[in-house]
């Protein structure tokens, strides 16, 4: 890329005079907030209202900046471990899991717990638990040091062994090649995972799948759609924080299937006007975590440049839900019934 000579974005003409024919942006879809992020982030927001501020919260509740800073704002502390939330407290955990020593921590400690994670991720907790009480070795996929990966690792930490990528394959040993699971992180890309699984049952004939995939719904749908725009795509803006492995992924499929560039932004103003350089297609996407006014500041700040037709990339309907965690049902049941009563 070379250095742009372009007008500042507050400068930038907008309208027809900068309108160029063939500038279009392709936008994917579906993109952005999931049904488990949906329910944390609305988590926080109603124990906010049912509990007042501050809501103490282990962990980013999702991998993104304005989320976290918007939360900050309405009265949620952010901290990296359950030992820094004053005895007697509110703290919830993130929609990334947390391992079951967390739980015993916050138990001494005297917290009330909200337990945000998403209910896909407690699933793979839980295929976790059931192969390791049957004394398999799971082989779970995965990023090293990743928040999800320390939860669902801490399950079974006897029987897990991290595999992280096909180039991890080699070095991974096993006590029974007749008993060896694999499991894998919710929002891995689905064509590398394949790879490493390829990898892993070359070394282990006997390898057992997950009873059903574990990479969730949204991770492969936010990747189908970018795969089928990417080709045509010069440039693909993602939407998304730099530490959400979603949106990273997103990238490289983008990449993968033949974008002739792809970014990761937190917003508007992280886009290099350089980046447009020869450019007449953009495709634009987000991550799980990013909430949709993000995406559109990137529209508007492509409209100021002449990019004013938008196509949508449609690759599946998406309608799932998922409840509010437990404890903040039964607080806002016994709330209702308390006005109800009066
Ligand atoms: O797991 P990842 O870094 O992609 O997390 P995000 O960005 O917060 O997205 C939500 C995914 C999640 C909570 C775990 O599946
Ligand atoms: Fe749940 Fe998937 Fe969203 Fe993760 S990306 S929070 S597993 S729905």
């Amino acid at each position: 890329m070379t250095a742009t000579s372009r007008p500042s974005p507050a400068a930038a003409p907008s309208g027809d005079a900068v309108r160029r024919a063939g500038k279009r942006v392709l936008l994917a879809a579906p993109r952005g907030y999931c049904a488990g992020v949906d329910r944390a982030v609305i988590a926080v927001e109603k124990a906010l209202e049912q509990y007042g501020a501050p809501i103490y919260v282990r962990h980013e509740i999702v991998h993104n900046k304005y989320v976290v800073k918007t939360l900050e704002k309405k009265g949620a502390i952010f901290v990296d471990e359950t030992a820094e939330v004053p005895e007697g407290s509110i703290v919830m955990f993130s929609a990334h899991g947390v391992a079951p020593v967390v739980h015993e921590e916050a138990a001494e400690r005297r917290l009330a717990t909200i337990d945000a994670t998403c209910p896909l991720v407690t699933k793979v907790h839980k295929e976790a638990v059931r192969f390791a009480s049957e004394d398999y070795d799971i082989l779970l996929i995965g990023h090293d040091g990743h928040e999800e990966v320390i939860g669902t690792s801490g399950e079974a930490p006897d029987h897990i062994t991290l595999v992280d990528g096909p180039g991890d394959v080699a070095n991974v040993e096993v006590r029974d090649e007749s008993k060896v699971v694999w499991l894998s992180q919710t929002t891995l890309s689905v064509d590398e995972t394949m790879e490493t699984v390829d990898a892993l049952k070359q070394k282990f004939p006997l390898l057992v799948s997950p009873p059903s995939d574990d990479i969730c719904y949204a991770t492969q749908n936010r990747q189908i759609a970018v795969k089928q725009m990417g080709a045509d795509a010069d440039l693909v803006i993602v939407v998304g924080s730099k530490n959400s492995s979603n949106s990273v992924r997103l990238v490289e499929v983008a990449l993968g299937a033949g974008a002739g560039a792809s970014h990761l932004v937190d917003g508007a103003d992280e886009i290099d006007e350089a980046w447009l350089e020869g450019v007449s297609t953009v495709g634009l996407t987000s991550g799980a975590s990013v909430p949709e006014v993000l995406v559109e500041g990137v529209l508007e700040w492509l409209s100021q440049r002449g990019f004013e037709d938008v196509e949508i990339v449609k690759a599946a309907e998406e309608s799932i839900t998922f409840s509010l965690p437990k404890e903040l049902r039964r607080d806002l049941r016994a709330e209702a019934a308390a006005l109800v009563e009066k």
